[in-house]
Parts: C-alpha cells; sequence; structure tokens
C-alpha cells in the first residue's frame, strides 16, 4: 500500500496547503503530514528541501520501493482522483466533471486581489478593508459562480457539484476568507459557506491553525 506525506505551509496562512489536505481527507486513506513554517528567514530552504518548486504544498507516495513526488495544489488533487476514482473527487457525468474543472482551475489561476487583500487568516476574524474594485468584482465573480453551481447541482449533496468534490476543496480557503472579513453573503452562499467551514477536515485545520496563532508561530 502507498505511503502519503502530505508537505504543507503555516496552517492558518497557506491556503494552497489546505486544498489537497481536503481532498486527502475525502478519500479517508491515512497519511503523514508535515508543517513548514512559512514567514520565517529560513522557509525558502526549508520549504525548497522538500519542494522543487519552492512552494508548498506537496505530495510524497511512496511505493513500490520508490519515491514519487508531487507538487502544486491542483496537480495533487488531480492525482489523487485518478488513484482513488472510487472517492469520486470529480463529479460521474463528463460536462459536470468539465464544468467542475473549469472551476477548479478558475480558481487557481485567478483572483490575485482576493488572494491578496483578503489573505488567508484561517482562525481570525478581521474588520472588512476597504476593497479595492478589482477585488469586489472578483468577489462578485466568486459569487456568480457558486450561484451558479449550488442552483444546478447542490440538490445532490449540498456542495457546488452536489457532493463533495475538488471544486470544494479549490474554494474553501476563500469560505474562510469571506469569514474573516465578514463579506456578506445571500442565504444560498451562507448555507453552502457554513457547510464547508463545519466539515471535520475544515475543524481539525482550525485547530491546527488556533494552535499556531496561540504559540505564536501564525
Ligand atoms: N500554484 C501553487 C502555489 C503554491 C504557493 O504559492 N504556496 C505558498 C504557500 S500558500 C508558498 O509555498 N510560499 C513559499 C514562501 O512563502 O516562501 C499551488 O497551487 O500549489
Amino acid at each position: 500500500m502507498a505511503r502519503y506525506t502530505l508537505i504543507v505551509g503555516t496552517k492558518n496562512w497557506s491556503s494552497w496547503s489546505l486544498r489537497p489536505y481536503l481532498a486527502l481527507r475525502a478519500i479517508g486513506v491515512p497519511f503523514d503530514e508535515e508543517v513548514v513554517q512559512l514567514r520565517r528567514d529560513s522557509t525558502a530552504d526549508d520549504v525548497k528541501r522538500h519542494s522543487p518548486s519552492g512552494r508548498v504544498p506537496a505530495l510524497k507516495i511512496e511505493e513500490g520501493g520508490r519515491t514519487h513526488l508531487i507538487w502544486d495544489s491542483l496537480a495533487i488533487c488531480e492525482t489523487l482522483a485518478e488513484r482513488h476514482p472510487e472517492a469520486r473527487l470529480w463529479p460521474v457525468d463528463p460536462f459536470v466533471r468539465a464544468e467542475a474543472r473549469s472551476y477548479a482551475a478558475e480558481m487557481h489561476s485567478g483572483f490575485p486581489d482576493l488572494r491578496e487583500q483578503l489573505s488567508m487568516e484561517f482562525v481570525r476574524r478581521i474588520p472588512t478593508p476597504d476593497l479595492r474594485d478589482a477585488t469586489k468584482a472578483q468577489i462578485a465573480r466568486i459569487l456568480e459562480a457558486w450561484t451558479f453551481a449550488l442552483e444546478r447541482h447542490a440538490g445532490n449533496g449540498g456542495f457546488l457539484f452536489g457532493r463533495f468534490s475538488i471544486a470544494d476543496c479549490m474554494y474553501a480557503p476563500v469560505v474562510s476568507r469571506f469569514r474573516t472579513y465578514s463579506i456578506d453573503l445571500p442565504p444560498l452562499l451562507q448555507a453552502y459557506s457554513d457547510k464547508v467551514w463545519s466539515l471535520p477536515a475544515m475543524q481539525d485545520w482550525a485547530k491546527a491553525a488556533q494552535r499556531e496563532v496561540d504559540s505564536g508561530l501564525a
């Protein structure tokens, strides 16, 4: 059996790390975890020891006497979906799957102002900053995208595409950001955010992030 080790950044801050963590938890396989502390003098060297891109997350897979490394949140999620088809991390219908992939890719490559102005502070509550027009437009796009998916698919499980999928993994840090910065959501989207926030895996991440904050690591 393969042995998985997920290398993540400081949990209060590392939005990219949260995504494959949620995918691994959804699959339900055991995995080890190594946390690299971000925003320290040693961070660049510490990350580079684990990941050739100099970024976390990375996933180490030890199998058949060999060690394989996958880096980048979306590449890790895709690899996990391929290795664990029974977990149905992507929707079964090919066109719904293509749509869910579009959601994941849009998040992965976009929303730079949202990411910069509402940076992830998983367990903190921070007054809403004076939002730039670009940030407002990106929030509006996310609300539109979530509404579109939920209205069409949520009936089958309450997530963006019904069952929990990689699309939800990719947007989970946005759920946290909207909570941290008190971004108003209409009831449908608030219910979706509450559902994601209350996932056991999100709550475990929150407990670890709180420990980082309490001990001065974040
Ligand atoms: N596109 C990458 C982005 C990864 C990324 O930017 N990770 C940040 C942490 S969330 C990082 O490793 N930063 C290194 C540093 O702060 O030195 C992915 O999806 O995994």
